[in-house]
């Protein structure tokens, strides 16, 4: 079964898709955005995937690829068009190749005209197409820079996507106004540019008046992304660096019990459960301070903003929610120990009180 997952960078409005094989676990992801790259890293461990690739639509001119920063996260390899010119990939993709994930794969078409290293992934049995910026919802990817060319971009949109079945779903890199995917079928009736009678005049007379400013970010994102992405940090800006946290993709900063355990004193650990559990079978973690959740924003307070906070719960969600109130109130080294005092005590870490499971109590 494929597992298909698109997600979108609010800042430049880009789509990034995540694609995967469920058997094998392989994974290749495409478009990754380069402020994007820790939430794409937990979603990738969350989901037990392995990262074999990232994939580029294009030379992007509005947003830094993700592809070297999740290199040095996850060791996923970079590919992206040989027609890049780009220093740092590791594979140059040509027309006509395929990239493997598993039991299943995406040919790669090249569809030049927004940039001349466009690509198109289409998925083995043709059921979807990952366009970029050659074609989006109801719109094309703009020719007025890099290596423009609306006549290439009409016959690219024509010959090589058009020519999908009706029924394939089509994901664009982009969308500007909350869309998310469209068809082949869809496209070729109601696109404004390319679809109906539209011919290559047609094409080419709108694409040269569409009057558009720059990408904000343009003079910085096209000599990054000629490196992949490349940058003299060795990770994300804003990364903590006092205990090897993990972000979920619901944005929660976690700290393994093992790591907890090692570095008890170095810490202040805030309980957030209710007193009786304190007091119950759980236990507590020895040298913790209970602050019950709803009490938190008034008491924190008690709490030094000097040291990191480790908040703890039964389970870790309400120590999840207490690290988003402890942010809130200008915490910034703030974990929620992953799996709270059930996995505590289940990895059988140190507790004061508690029940003694062993002895049977
Ligand atoms: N306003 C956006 C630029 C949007 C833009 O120019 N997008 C390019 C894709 S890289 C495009 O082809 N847009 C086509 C369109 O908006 O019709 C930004 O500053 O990042
Ligand atoms: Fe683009």
């Amino acid at each position: 079964m494929l597992i298909l997952r698109q997600m979108f960078d609010a800042q430049s409005s880009t789509y990034t898709y995540l694609l995967a094989d469920s058997r094998s676990r392989a994974a290749v992801l495409i478009d990754p955005v380069f402020e994007q790259a820790r939430r794409d890293a937990a979603f990738v461990r969350e989901l037990g995937l392995d990262l074999l690739w990232t994939l580029e639509t294009h030379v992007h001119a509005d947003h830094v690829t993700g592809a070297w920063l999740l290199r040095q996260r996850l060791g996923s390899r970079i590919a992206l068009s040989t027609h890049s010119g780009a220093v740092g990939a590791d594979r140059m993709l040509e027309h006509g190749d395929r990239v493997e994930f598993g039991d299943r794969y995406l040919e790669v078409r090249a569809t030049p005209g927004h940039t001349n290293s466009c690509l198109t992934y289409v998925l083995d049995d043709c059921s979807r197409a990952f366009t970029g910026d050659a074609l989006l919802i109801r719109g094309c990817g703009r020719t007025d820079f890099q290596e423009g060319s609306a006549a290439t971009l009409y016959r690219s949109i024509r010959n090589r996507i058009f020519s999908l079945p009706d029924e394939c779903l089509l994901y664009p890199g982009h969308d500007y106004r909350g869309a998310t995917v469209t068809s082949v079928g869809e496209e070729k009736r109601y696109n404004p540019r390319a679809g109906g009678e539209r011919n290559e005049s047609d094409f080419v007379g709108y694409l040269s008046n569409l009057g558009l400013p720059h990408p904000k970010q343009m003079d910085i994102a096209v000599p990054a992304n000629l490196k992949c992405g490349r940058t003299e940090l060795g990770s994300a800006p804003g990364d903590p660096d006092w205990a090897p946290l993990s972000l979920t993709f619901a944005g929660i900063w976690e700290i393994a019990p093992q790591w907890l355990e090692e570095h008890v004193r170095e810490v202040q650990i805030v309980d957030v459960r209710e007193a009786d559990e304190w007091r119950g079978p759980l236990g507590r973690i020895p040298g913790a301070t209970l602050i019950p959740l709803a009490q938190l924003g008034g008491r924190c307070p008690e709490l030094s903003k000097e040291r990191p906070v480790v908040a703890v719960c039964r389970s870790g969600g309400r120590s999840a929610q207490a690290t988003v109130i402890l942010q809130r109130k200008g915490y910034d080294k703030v974990a929620s120990l992953a799996g709270g005092m059930l996995r505590w005590n289940s990895g059988r870490h140190p507790i004061d009180g508690g029940y003694d499971f062993d002895a049977g109590l």
